[in-house]
């Protein structure tokens, strides 16, 4: 199960307590309580498994280390380790005390989500000329807490959409190396899948069904992974009695979603084209030239047709 959506709690570590005491050296007598350490930080850092973030699915509090407490004869406390959380790229993540919001987009990208407490001052930090016997220290401050909910949004080029069982895992499977489940039935895919086509990435999501922004069929929080893509590929079946009713259902389902879905463009296609008569064929393209003119039809057993999509994607794929 591909975890995309989970809430955690994060602790960065409290700073250690500073310490009284006094110098056992005879010759050099005076305060000699050592500062209490840093407590550690939390970070995300972005790389590029997407199945990472399961590992909240079981933990879901995290803490890093606390700072090390001030000690006698100058001893300053430990600081705490910071704590690095290997986070997918495209993880959006929300802060749920102050609202705030950051996204990973890149590899190797570090964002500290709480801060570590600093360490408190020993004695040593308070002696004076005029207090040379201070009994003064500080309590580390704790660190921050705060509960996140990271959603993972990947960060595909190109999203395949349409109604169940219209062939986009199988054209995913055909364009790319996934191997994406394939079957003659309604909701193959439980989740979204990914194929790499030269420099891009393409998403194959569940199919969406009339209703679908109201929780039917398995909804439509999957097209938050195809909402960030440049470019749809929308696939409709030759098996439909009505492309034009298919066409509008779905896009229907994604402007309930987020209207900015309707700006991406979109590419049209009349999928499973080997199976009715060419005539047939040609009608129902017609009927979809008028609502995209650009409509075609393709087979994933029509080599020709997988031709005229694999340049689409080259010319996208230069663009990038
Ligand atoms: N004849 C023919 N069959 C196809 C073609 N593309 C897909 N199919 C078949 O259509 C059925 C559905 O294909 P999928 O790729 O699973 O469809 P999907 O859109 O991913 O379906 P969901 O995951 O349920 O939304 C399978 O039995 C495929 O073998 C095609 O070009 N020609
Ligand atoms: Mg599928």
């Amino acid at each position: 199960m591909l975890i995309d959506d989970v809430t955690i709690k994060v602790r960065a570590g409290d700073g250690g307590k500073g310490a009284v005491a006094f110098n056992k050296n005879l010759m050099s007598l005076g305060p000699a309580g050592g500062s209490g350490g840093n407590g550690g930080s939390v970070y995300f850092e972005g790389i590029s498994d997407l199945s990472s973030l399961g590992q909240f699915r079981y933990k879901k509090e995290i803490r890093a280390e606390n700072g090390g407490d001030g000690r006698g004869q100058f001893n300053d406390g430990a600081d705490g380790a910071d704590l690095v959380l290997k986070v997918p790229v495209g993880t959006v993540i929300k802060n749920k005390k102050t609202g705030e919001e950051s996204e990973i987009l890149n590899i190797g990208q570090k964002i500290q989500v709480a801060k570590g407490g600093h360490g408190g001052k020993g004695n040593f930090l308070f002696r004076s000329p005029k207090l040379t016997t201070p009994k003064r220290f500080q309590e580390g401050l704790p660190g921050e807490e705060f509960a996140l909910r990271l959603e993972l949004k990947l960060i595909a080029d190109v999203g395949l959409i349409g109604l169940p069982n219209a062939g986009k895992s199988s054209l995913l499977n055909e364009l790319t190396e996934a191997r994406s489940k394939v079957a003659n039935y309604a909701f193959t895919t439980l989740e979204p899948n990914l194929g790499v086509y030269y420099n891009l990435i393409l998403a194959d999501i569940p199919g969406l069904i009339e209703g679908a922004s109201l929780g039917k069929g398995l909804g439509i929080k999957f097209l938050r992974h195809v909402e960030r893509t440049k470019i749809l590929f929308h696939l409709i079946s030759v098996e439909s009695e009505n492309p034009a009713k298919d066409y509008k259902t779905v896009r229907k389902e994604l402007r309930v979603y987020n209207k900015d879905m309707m700006k991406k463009p979109e590419y049209l296609f009349l999928s499973k084209s080997d199976m009715i008569p060419i005539e047939k064929v040609k009608k129902k393209i017609a009927i979809l030239r008028k609502l995209n003119k650009n409509a075609i039809p393709i087979s994933i057993h029509d080599w020709d047709s997988l031709e005229k999509v694999k340049k689409i994607l080259n010319v996208i794929n230069l663009k990038k």
